[in-house]
This record gives structure tokens, C-alpha cells and sequence, in this order.
């Protein structure tokens, strides 16, 4: 009897909300890149969790944006696609940001999806209790989402019982991917994506936000031992 649970989540919200920040608490590992500058991820990525009991493959996505150039498309058409053959939607906001015309458009984007829904309210490590309760509420009278979950991404808190959640709504099905893989970006792309982080930390006056790093080469640094 197959006793996993599996399946494909998509992460989606605006930029900053911090939906890398919480894929790479899942997982444990530096995997999708983190900035305090909006539009950080630029495409799709792959991060996979696994337990004994289940393997959850999440889509990290491209915050939505009104696009202004051809990247803005191409990073709206990415988040769009994600929507699409998934299990579940998670739908990630900011306890800070007002709802806004962008979050309208999501939330009329998420209402002709026909799967379940979790709302994810992130950085409660930046709000007192009683705001919380009252955005809970605000998100709960949408009646669009299963359930609405408070988590700090930054500091861990109830992110495991986000999980839980997250199981609980996925089915009883095949493993996808072999127990030791955790992403299906190459170690040459994650590595690229790490020095496209430091240059928007680093160098934001020097160089445009929209850089793009490609690696030309890449090797193993030999010590002096
Ligand atoms: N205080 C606090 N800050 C957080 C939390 N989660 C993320 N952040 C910060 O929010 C900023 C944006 O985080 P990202 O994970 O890059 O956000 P994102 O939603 O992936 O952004 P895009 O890739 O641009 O769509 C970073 O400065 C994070 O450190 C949290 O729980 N609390
Ligand atoms: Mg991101």
C-alpha cells in the first residue's frame, strides 16, 4: 500500500513577500536566491521536500508584477504558468503590505482555479498579535482559501505545521523525484544565481537590477593542504 503523500505546490505572490525565504526553510538549503529588492526570482524553480511520508515538489515563483519591459512578461507568464497542473496553490502575502490593486488581480487570477488554496500570511515576527487576528480575518471572509496560516519565514515559527497542512491536502501517490534531490537547478545555475544575489546586495548602484550572470566557467578551488 503506498503510504506517501506527493504532489506539486506553487508558491505565488507579490515580490518581497519572502517566498524564496520560506522555500529555503523548507528544504534546509540556500537554494532560490533572497533579496530586500523586488523581482528577485526570475523563473520557476524546483525545491523538494522530503519526509518519510511524503514528497512535496514546490514552484518557487517570480513575484507578480505589472510587467514593464520583456523580462517583467516573461517573469509574469513564469508565475502564471506555475497555476497549472499543480496540486495546491499557496497564496503568500505580507502582513505590511496594504492589499493592494496587484493583490486584487491575483486573488481574481486565483478564483477561476478550481484546487484547493492555502493563504500564507509571512513575517508575523514584524506585527503584534491582535493585527494578525484582524488580517486573519479580513483573508478568512474572502472565502477563497482552505485555510489562512501566520508564519514568520525569517524565524521558523509555524512552519512546520504549514507543512502538516500542506500534506493534508495533497494525495496518496508515487515519489517523483529520487530522496536526495532537492531542486532541479543544476549546481552551475544555483551558483550563478548566488553571484546575481551578491551583485543586487553589493552593487545596486553600480549595475541595473536587471543583470543577468552567466557562468563561462566553473571549477573546484584547490587548497594549499
Ligand atoms: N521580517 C521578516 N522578513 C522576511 C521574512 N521572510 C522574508 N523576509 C525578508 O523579505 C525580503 C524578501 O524576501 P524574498 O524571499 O526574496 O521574497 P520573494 O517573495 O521571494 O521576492 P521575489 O523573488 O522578488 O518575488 C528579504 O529581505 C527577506 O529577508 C519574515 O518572515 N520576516
Ligand atoms: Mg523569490
Amino acid at each position: 500500500m503506498n503510504d506517501i503523500k506527493s504532489g506539486f505546490v506553487s508558491l505565488v505572490g507579490r515580490s518581497n513577500v519572502g517566498k524564496s525565504t520560506l522555500l529555503n526553510r523548507i528544504i534546509g538549503e540556500k537554494i532560490s536566491i533572497i533579496s530586500n529588492k523586488p523581482q528577485t526570482t526570475r523563473s520557476n524553480l524546483k525545491l523538494i521536500y522530503n519526509s518519510l511520508d511524503s514528497q512535496i515538489v514546490f514552484l518557487d515563483t517570480p513575484g507578480i508584477q505589472n510587467p514593464k519591459n520583456k523580462l517583467g512578461e516573461f517573469m509574469l507568464k513564469e508565475a502564471r504558468n506555475s497555476l497549472k497542473d499543480v496540486d495546491l496553490i499557496l497564496y503568500m502575502v505580507d502582513v505590511n503590505f496594504e492589499i493592494g490593486e496587484l493583490d486584487k488581480l491575483i486573488i481574481d487570477m486565483l478564483k477561476k482555479i478550481n484546487l484547493p488554496k492555502l493563504c500564507i500570511i509571512n513575517k508575523i515576527d514584524t506585527l503584534d498579535s491582535e493585527e494578525i487576528c484582524k488580517l486573519v480575518s479580513k483573508y478568512k471572509d474572502m472565502k477563497l482559501f482552505e485555510k489562512i496560516i501566520p508564519i514568520s519565514a525569517s524565524e521558523g515559527t509555524n512552519v512546520y505545521n504549514l507543512i502538516d497542512c500542506i500534506k493534508s491536502y495533497l494525495p496518496y501517490g508515487p515519489k517523483y523525484y529520487s530522496d536526495d534531490m532537492i531542486t532541479d537547478q543544476t549546481e552551475r545555475e544555483i551558483v550563478g544565481e548566488i553571484i546575481r544575489e551578491k551583485t543586487l546586495t553589493f552593487l545596486r548602484d553600480e549595475i541595473p537590477h536587471g543583470i543577468n550572470v552567466l557562468i563561462e566557467k566553473f571549477s573546484i578551488r584547490k587548497t594549499n593542504q
